[in-house]
């Protein structure tokens, strides 16, 4: 089958669909019963993610579910650090805890192991041998400034003051160190591609917390070299970033970036995101889900009022972030039916 019959290419081919095609962010999670039971099975999130059969599995039971136009794999932005020697441990209820990296002595300690990503590629490559022909697979990598944030301070703490200040006092290792994770993300996501992948997602979570000049350096260059590498290798090949909370900034970084897609948070204005970017590129996004989770009608009103805004032009349908693992399945499923009806 050509991958003009994916319904999720033609959006960025721009050719026309019947209804707007969609995906979620984190559609496959704890708010699946069916995930949890192969999570409880798992020894631990990351031997999840490293065993193809599982993580293949994760990424399907959304699409047997729902029949999502996309499915993402299951994986985690920080196999990334990980695969460069970085000791990454995923606490139950705190999240993510990586050893530091905050110094060129720390820097000069790691060592970059492409081969310990294999199972990712493993898990691409069982996928797509099974996915439906229509359903595009979707690889994904975290962005070099949201990576440093979790490998410099070691933790999440959704402000990341102390990598932004690393960032102001030591500049040639910040640099460095984003220039090393630009490097490895395009590598990684050329490696999904070769396994099957449609289209890479690029995730730069924290970008809402620098300020314009800060965003300029650490989120637009890198990722404009990121996609000029992915680009080189993979021509043709939809890039789509995800610079959360970037506000108004996110117009110079579709401009500037190369990316053939941007997914906009549910902060951002419908109509300057109609008027601002998608005539440059393909808009995703941005049901809040909070409000999936919470209101199921006010959800399906709302999904109605970001396609009757942005659904004539190059658009997909998707959340302005992840699902939340108390999201009712039935509000997923009822989202699902709608976006299916032609909506
Ligand atoms: O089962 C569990 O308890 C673990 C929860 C979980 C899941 C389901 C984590 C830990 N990662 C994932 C999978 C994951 N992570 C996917 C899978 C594909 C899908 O979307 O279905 C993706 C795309 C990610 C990407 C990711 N990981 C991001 C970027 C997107 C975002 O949410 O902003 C980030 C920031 C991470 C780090 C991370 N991994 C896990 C958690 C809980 C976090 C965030 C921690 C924090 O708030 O700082």
């Amino acid at each position: 089958m050509t991958t003009l019959s994916k319904p999720l290419l033609n959006a960025f081919r721009k050719v026309g669909t019947q209804r707007p095609p969609f995906w979620f962010m984190r559609q496959a999670g704890r708010y699946l019963p069916e995930y949890r039971e192969v999570r409880a099975q798992s020894s631990g999130f990351l031997d999840m993610c490293y065993s193809p059969d599982k993580a293949s599995e994760v990424t399907l039971q959304p699409i047997r579910r729902f029949g999502m136009d996309g499915a993402i794999i299951f994986s985690d932005i920080l196999v990334i650090p990980h695969a460069l020697g970085v000791e990454v441990r995923f606490e139950e209820k705190i999240g993510p805890q990586l050893a530091p990296v905050a110094s060129q002595a720390q820097l000069d300690g790691l060592e970059w192991r492409p081969e310990k990503l294999a199972p990712v590629y493993e898990a691409l490559r069982r996928t797509r041998a099974v996915l439906p022909a229509q359903t595009a697979l979707i690889g994904f990598a975290g962005a070099p400034w949201t990576l440093a944030c979790y490998a410099v301070q070691g933790k999440s703490d959704k402000e990341f003051q102390s990598v932004r200040a690393i960032a102001l006092k030591d500049k040639p290792f910040f640099a460095r160190l984003l220039a090393l994770f630009a490097d490895c993300v395009a590598q990684h996501a050329v490696a999904q591609v070769k396994a099957g992948a449609d289209i890479i997602q690029l995730f730069d979570s924290w970008s809402g917390v620098l300020s314009e000049a800060e965003f300029e350096e650490w989120v637009v260059a890198p990722t404009a070299a990121i996609v000029a590498e992915i680009r080189a290798a993979c021509p043709g090949v939809p890039i789509v970033g995800f610079p959360r909370q970037a506000g108004t900034k996110y117009k110079n970084y579709a401009a500037r970036t190369g990316v053939d897609g941007v997914n906009i948070d549910a902060s951002v204005s419908l109509e300057w995101a109609r008027r601002e970017l998608q005539d440059g590129c393909v808009v995703q996004g941005n049901l809040d889900p909070l409000l999936l989770a919470e209101d199921r009608e006010g959800a399906l009103a709302q999904a109605k009022k970001i396609i009757s805004v942005l659904a004539d032009k190059p658009f997909v349908f998707n959340l302005g972030h992840g699902i939340l693992p108390h999201t009712p399945v039935e509000n997923v499923q009822a989202l699902c039916d709608f976006l299916k009806s032609g909506a």
